[in-house]
């Protein structure tokens, strides 16, 4: 009976769905994208305060056990930890009960078009599996525990106390032009000698580490994993290594520090995920010294978000000021550092979901992506107010962008996007090129959707743009690269996988990620492939476009992000 119940509500929804997913292969939605940001959690493995639904299908604790593990390693990236809906949608009992079991299992087994993935047609789940999901999700949200200053006291460790460490720096490396990779599924990253391409050493940081950035002065690197590890490298040593570690949440993405003048090295701030607060820190231990929660109401219905998770965070260079960017609740927190007693904070009012961004050239404003708005907003760190909301393409993802100045427009900011194949162009002069500023002045057609990165330098006449999560290989594998004397003339296209000459051994070999040496001639290329296939770093000479060298090592295993010391510490894109 269950049975026939289920088929007769899956001819509805399929022809429904059928329908759908062509509308959605019009727009371009791949599954790579919707996949981006269903990753693994950390939290699969955490603890968690649990209850049950009455009015849900029952469960066993070992299949409640079964379907969390999975809930955390492929659905809360999109609907949320607590399951109040985050990119994906709102799956709270109140919710899903009404719905009921078939209907739900439909919808999980076929996906939708607004971008919830086909989980069992694909092959990623089981019907068994599906069935598991759709009866855990009538149950209430297991909910994660929180994580205070006691609990980040006890992950904190100073491993070389800054009295031991050097006076000088101690090695003869030309730090400035070190590239801080990340070596994602190995948890560490890996430090290359930009002149001599060399390895100089790889270092354990946080479970699938993300990003790295640089301190004012240039000395010390800080990495942070998606376990919310925070890692400080001191770059003086003889060989850096790490001189201070501390998990500031259960999950995190972001890390940041003090830049303003008089507060050089002075403080670092961690965003976590989970829970959703931000931490300041001491600048030479990463001593936890003031959480503030982000929990609160969202920018546009006022309503209250249980968990609006930190996104990027960036150093105001024009007040003793952090930049934080809150995701669920779209909005800007300018964080006044200078009386950590009396902290001050200025909230702005952007858009939702906020996502990834960067300066543009006079590193007045902060250019962030709002991603499922498919706009940019336009921070003014001078005034703490919106300049602009930016109407773009289909899910901007700009990385930090790119700045450069257009022929016709004057200085530009770009951003390319997941879910369409064009780049924006936004004029940034509202001094010399008035009419154009905050406006898409031009829009670029690149190779195809699934567009992470792109970069350009201040010495260089050109603009790359990679297209990582497109579904074709011959375009995940290759770059795009425009003149920007000339940019009507449209792109050329670098064959950076193949380039790489690495075996075909169908390990997806996605290029990301460009990231300029610090001189702007070179530019470094990630392939990523699988965990247990080779990946290398593709090096190409800007001027003439050719391939100037390719970085292979067993160690290197699926490197994605490439911090250059010299452009990450002041900000080059
Ligand atoms: Fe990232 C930056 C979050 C998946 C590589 N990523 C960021 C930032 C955030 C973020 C909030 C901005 C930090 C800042 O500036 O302070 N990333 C997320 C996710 O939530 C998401 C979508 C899913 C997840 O499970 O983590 C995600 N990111 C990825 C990847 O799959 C990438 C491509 C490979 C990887 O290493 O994990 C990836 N993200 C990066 C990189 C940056 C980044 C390389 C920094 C770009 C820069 O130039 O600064």
């Amino acid at each position: 009976m269950k049975n026939l119940q289920l088929k007769s509500v899956s001819a509805v929804l399929l022809t429904t769905l059928a329908l759908a997913a062509s509308a959605q292969e019009q727009k371009g939605v791949t599954p790579a994208e919707q996949n981006y940001q269903a990753g693994t959690s950390p939290l699969t493995t955490v603890p968690m305060v649990q209850s049950t639904n009455p009015k849900a299908p029952p469960m066993t604790q070992t299949e409640f056990d079964a379907a969390r593990k999975i809930y955390f390693e492929r659905c809360a990236g999109c609907h949320g930890v607590l399951r109040k809906g985050a990119t994906g949608k709102p799956l709270t009992p109140d919710l899903t009960v009404a719905k009921g079991t078939d209907y739900l299992k439909v919808f999980i087994a076929y996906g939708s078009p607004a971008g919830m993935p086909n989980w069992q047609t694909s092959g990623e789940l089981t019907e068994a599996q599906v069935d598991l999901m759709a009866r855990y999700i009538q149950h209430d949200a297991p909910q994660p525990p929180e994580w205070g200053l006691a609990d980040m006291k006890g992950t904190w460790k100073v491993m070389v106390a800054p009295a031991d460490r050097p006076k000088k720096k101690m090695n003869s490396f030309n730090i400035s032009n070190i590239f801080s990779t990340t070596l994602r599924d190995t948890g560490e990253v890996a430090l290359i000698d930009g002149d001599s391409k060399q390895i100089i050493s790889i270092i354990k940081t946080g479970y699938a580490v993300h990003i790295s950035r640089v301190s004012a002065s240039g000395r010390y690197l800080f990495v942070i994993g998606r376990d919310g590890r925070v890692n400080m490298i001191d770059l003086w040593m003889e060989t850096p290594t790490n001189v201070a570690e501390i998990r500031i949440g259960l999950e995190a993405r972001s890390v940041e520090t003090s830049k303003f003048k008089g507060y050089e090295d002075k403080l670092a701030i961690a965003g976590a995920y989970w829970p959703p607060q931000f931490v300041i820190m001491n600048g030479d231990t990463l001593e936890p010294l003031k959480i503030v929660a982000t929990r609160g109401m969202t920018v546009d219905t006022q309503e209250y978000h249980p968990e609006p998770r930190v996104a990027s965070i960036v150093a105001s260079l024009h007040k003793p000021e952090f930049i934080v960017n809150v995701k669920e609740t779209g909005k800007s927190l300018m964080v006044d550092y200078s009386n950590m007693k009396s902290l001050k904070v200025t909230e702005v009012g952007v858009a939702r979901y906020l996502h990834d961004g960067g300066w543009d050239s006079t590193k007045r404003y902060f250019m962030v992506a709002a991603n499922q708005s498919n706009k940019i907003g336009v921070i003014d760190s001078k005034t703490d107010t919106v300049a602009a909301v930016v109407d773009v393409g289909k899910i901007p993802h700009p990385g930090r962008g790119a700045n450069f100045k257009h022929p016709k427009f004057g200085p530009v900011w770009a951003t390319g996007h997941l879910g369409d194949e064009t780049v924006s162009l936004i004029g940034t002069d509202p001094v010399k090129h008035k009419q154009h500023a905050f406006k898409v002045v031009q829009t670029l057609k690149g190779q195809g959707g699934g567009s992470l990165f792109l970069k350009s330098h201040p010495k260089s006449k050109h603009l790359y743009v990679d297209t990582t999560l497109n579904p074709d290989a011959a375009l995940s594998q290759s770059i795009a690269v425009y003149d920007i004397n000339d940019l009507d003339k449209g792109y050329k296209v670098l064959p950076i996988g193949e380039w790489a000459g690495l075996p075909d051994d169908g390990g997806g070999k996605r290029v990301v990620q460009p990231e300029y040496n610090k001189a702007g001639d070179e530019v470094w290329f990630s392939v990523w492939s699988a965990k247990d296939k080779a990946s290398a770093i593709v090096v190409v000479d800007d001027k003439t476009l050719k391939l100037k060298s390719v970085i292979k090592d067993p160690r290197l295993i699926t490197p994605t992000g490439k911090f250059n010391v010299n452009n990450t510490q002041h900000d080059v894109y």
